[in-house]
């Protein structure tokens, strides 16, 4: 029972209006249950406007509650469902004397029976249904999310999962190359066969349609499957590897994009492609349908910068990632740090943890809240993509560690010598540094060196560093970690 001791069920339920605190969505004393979904909210309240009071506003209105007092409530188990928030902290940096409005992490506990089992919908429209627009609340971002067990084993997680993945491909001990077709838009199908057949054959493992690439007039997306898979086919056969090409099946309704995921299966390709605005319940659909058919499901984050990257509001990228786990999906673009796109080192590490490890401990340095087990649900491949070439092989490698799809989009097409050449100077770069790796060498240092070395026997490694080899992208993360100073990306 957490309502204040000092109100009476009379008073309680008296109509009118009550603070949420008082209404009982503020309890300091509750220890969540391991059964608990637990969220931690970045409030910055509107001035008079105490954090506790807005913390208790936001467990309410996520949970049970509405402006005014309800009678209806005592027909429910409303001390159970009550969300609480239990705890609220200042954010480091933020406040009096800093140039920053005071912000705070508020903890919330929410009760397992609130959520439909597997449905990522429903989570969602509790935790970020409407509070974030409050206007109590200047503005509101979710960090982090705990999700217990319980709740977990009733998602189906990745179809696939790292380890079948790369049982499925036959390739071990590095990480996969890949590169988005360029340009974006604008190819007929038959030069866009042309360019996957050259870097597929060229040394890299996949090649990937745009996010935006689905059924444009200069392409239909029948005739990119065929045309595609043709390459995929010659690529495979000439150079004895399982190869792919991530076939966007992103279409406008479910039954576009079963007819997509059905052609694709049938003309043998061992991968489809989603963007992430298709929405959660479109996600879960395709997950299933992966899982059905032995389908690889990689997922481009399209959208997702419009609300994960700044820090006062929206959702962090890591809580976008639990959730994918949980959708499943197999690959996720997580960021590459040293790219074009945004990319603290520290936010990606938690990120890619939370994607690949089987259980996933509190890092606060790392912008992790919570310990999160992931009760055997397969690990997410993290896909770095975004504005990199060869010469960060050391850096891609050093931060993203193995399990990884490095995806030089730009860094394979525009290559001096050509595409094939540019997928060829990808891969030797990547194998050169494998090697120093295991020979126990200092990458992180001699990188650069170690590149050289293996340029002198390959000319368009030798290319590629020539031409990119001044590029970097050295811009202040906006997305940053709250607990020690971020380092600045080499
Ligand atoms: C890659 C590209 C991808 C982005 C998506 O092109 O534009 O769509 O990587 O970003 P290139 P993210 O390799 O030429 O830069 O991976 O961060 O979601």
């Amino acid at each position: 029972m957490n309502r204040p001791a000092d109100l009476d069920l009379r008073d309680r339920y008296k109509s009118g209006v009550l603070p949420y605190k008082q209404m009982g969505y503020w309890d300091p004393d509750y220890e969540p249950a391991h059964t608990d979904v637990i969220a931690l909210f970045r409030i910055t309240p509107q001035d008079g406007v105490e954090p506790e009071e807005a913390a208790a506003a936001v467990a309410g209105e996520s949970s049970t509650a509405t402006w005014t007092v309800v009678w209806t409530d005592r027909l429910t188990a409303c001390d159970l469902y009550r969300a609480k928030a239990y705890r609220v902290n200042p954010v480091p940096g933020t406040g009096p004397g800093t140039p920053t409005a005071q912000q705070y992490f508020a903890y919330i506990a929410y009760d397992l029976d609130l959520f439909e089992e597997g449905s990522i919908a429903n989570l969602t429209a509790s935790i970020i249904g409407n509070v974030f627009g409050f206007k109590a609340i200047k503005a509101l971002r979710l960090e982090d999310m705990r999700i217990p067990v319980a709740y977990l084993k009733t998602f189906q997680g990745p179809p696939t999962g790292i380890v079948v993945e790369r049982e499925r491909l036959d390739k071990f001990g590095r990480p996969l190359l890949g590169a988005t077709t360029k340009p974006k838009l604008g190819l007929s199908a038959k030069n866009y066969g042309r360019v996957v057949y050259e870097a597929l054959k060229g040394g890299l493992d996949f090649v990937k349609d745009d996010e935006n690439i689905n059924s444009q007039p200069f392409m239909h997306w029948r005739d990119r499957f065929l045309h595609v898979m043709e390459a995929v086919n010659r690529a495979a056969a000439e150079s004895g590897e399982v190869k792919g090409h991530y076939l966007n099946i992103t279409a406008a309704t479910m039954e576009d994009m079963y007819e997509r995921a059905e052609l694709a299966k049938e003309l043998g390709s061992v991968i489809v492609m989603i963007d992430l605005v298709i929405g959660y319940t479109a996600i879960q659909s395709m997950a299933k349908w992966a899982r059905r058919n032995d389908m690889i499901l990689h997922l481009h984050r399209a959208g997702h910068g419009t609300y994960t990257r700044q820090k006062l509001h929206g959702v962090s990228f890591r809580v976008i990632s639990k959730w994918m786990r949980m959708a499943g999906v197999d690959h996720i673009h997580a960021g590459t740090v040293v790219g074009k796109l945004e990319g603290d080192p520290n936010v990606i590490r938690g990120i890619y943890d939370t994607l690949r490890e089987p259980h996933t401990c509190a890092n606060l340095e790392h912008g992790l809240f919570f310990d999160q087990p992931w009760a055997s649900l397969r690990k997410v491949m993290p896909v770095a993509s975004g504005g990199i070439h060869v010469g960060q092989m050391h850096q891609l490698l050093t931060y993203l560690g193995e399990d990884v799809v490095l995806q030089f989009g730009g860094g394979t097409i525009g290559h001096p010598m050509g595409i094939q050449a540019g997928a060829t100077a990808n891969r030797v770069g990547l194998e050169a540094m494998i090697l120093a790796r295991n020979e126990g060498r200092d990458i992180w240092n001699e990188g650069p060196q170690i590149l050289q070395q293996a340029a002198r026997t390959c000319a368009p490694l030798r290319a590629a560093l020539d031409v990119w080899k001044d590029v970097t992208f050295d811009y202040a993360s906006t997305d940053t970690v709250d607990y020690v100073a971020t380092p600045v990306a080499a």
